[in-house]
């Protein structure tokens, strides 16, 4: 049992890899690994990065993903944590499950309806379950969560609904907010948004989308996120 909510609520800065799937083969998976635990140990070393976790999903899954995971799982030791682009993507063959509500957006689907079809599956689960308000806000691209869900997006220039629905997604129970640009935003999350969220909010903040260097997850991380996902400048090996 990893007890992955309790080791991001401990750590002061943790940080996430999101791997898609789609994007690695099976045979592709222990070159990738290698190369992603370099990643995170300079990390610990550089960045002072505690705890570290795989993130796992995509907004599409025209793969085996639950086989994807059966192997990946054998070549790390690192917690392997879903974030799951819908309902279909579930798998045991994981520790830990971002269970997702799309707060920032008025799509009943994402808000509600995927979480019911997940439930019946995830009563007997072994993962554990971990309820996250899932913040969308303009990172300047039209990023694939926006387009998969048919959500609009906050403006970063709106700070006040972006710590109106953070603060609300606290109020409904989730256990970590994430304030998503989306992956491959050119704009990130300003630190001055981390910031507010960070003064108004006692759960973990995870902070992702368009972070390409050290500089700017420092400065992430400063500003008060908890955990940051790193997902493009990996797979562009930029960083
Ligand atoms: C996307 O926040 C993650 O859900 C990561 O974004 O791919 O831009 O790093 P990037």
């Amino acid at each position: 049992m990893h007890n992955i909510l309790n080791h991001i609520k401990r750590a002061t800065r943790s940080i996430a890899i999101l791997l898609d799937p789609e994007k690695i083969t099976v045979d592709q998976q222990s070159e990738y690994a290698r190369h992603c635990e370099k990643q995170f140990n300079d990390w610990k070393a550089t960045l002072s990065v505690e705890c570290c976790f795989y993130f796992i999903g995509g907004s599409t899954m025209n793969i085996d993903m639950d086989q994807w995971l059966a192997t990946f799982k054998t070549i790390t030791n690192i917690p392997i944590v879903i974030f799951p682009g819908s309902h279909e993507q579930l798998s045991e063959n994981a520790h830990g499950l971002l269970f997702l509500n799309l707060v920032s957006g008025r799509n009943l689907e994402y808000l509600i309806e995927q979480q019911v079809r997940a439930a019946r599956q995830l009563k007997n689960t072994q993962l554990e379950v971990i309820p996250t308000g899932y913040v969308l806000i303009d990172g300047e691209t039209i990023s694939a969560v926006q387009e998969q869900s048919k959500t609009q997006p906050l403006s970063q220039k709106d700070i006040p609904t972006i710590l109106d629905t953070a603060y609300a997604a606290q109020l409904m129970g989730n256990q970590l907010v994430y304030l998503e640009a989306g992956s491959g935003a050119t704009r990130s999350i300003s630190t001055e948004i981390i910031t507010a969220v960070n003064e108004i909010l006692n759960i973990p903040i995870i902070v992702g989308g368009g972070l390409r260097s050290q500089e700017q997850i420092q400065a992430v991380f400063e500003a008060g996120a908890n955990m940051v996902v790193i997902g493009t400048a990996i797979e562009h090996n930029i960083l």
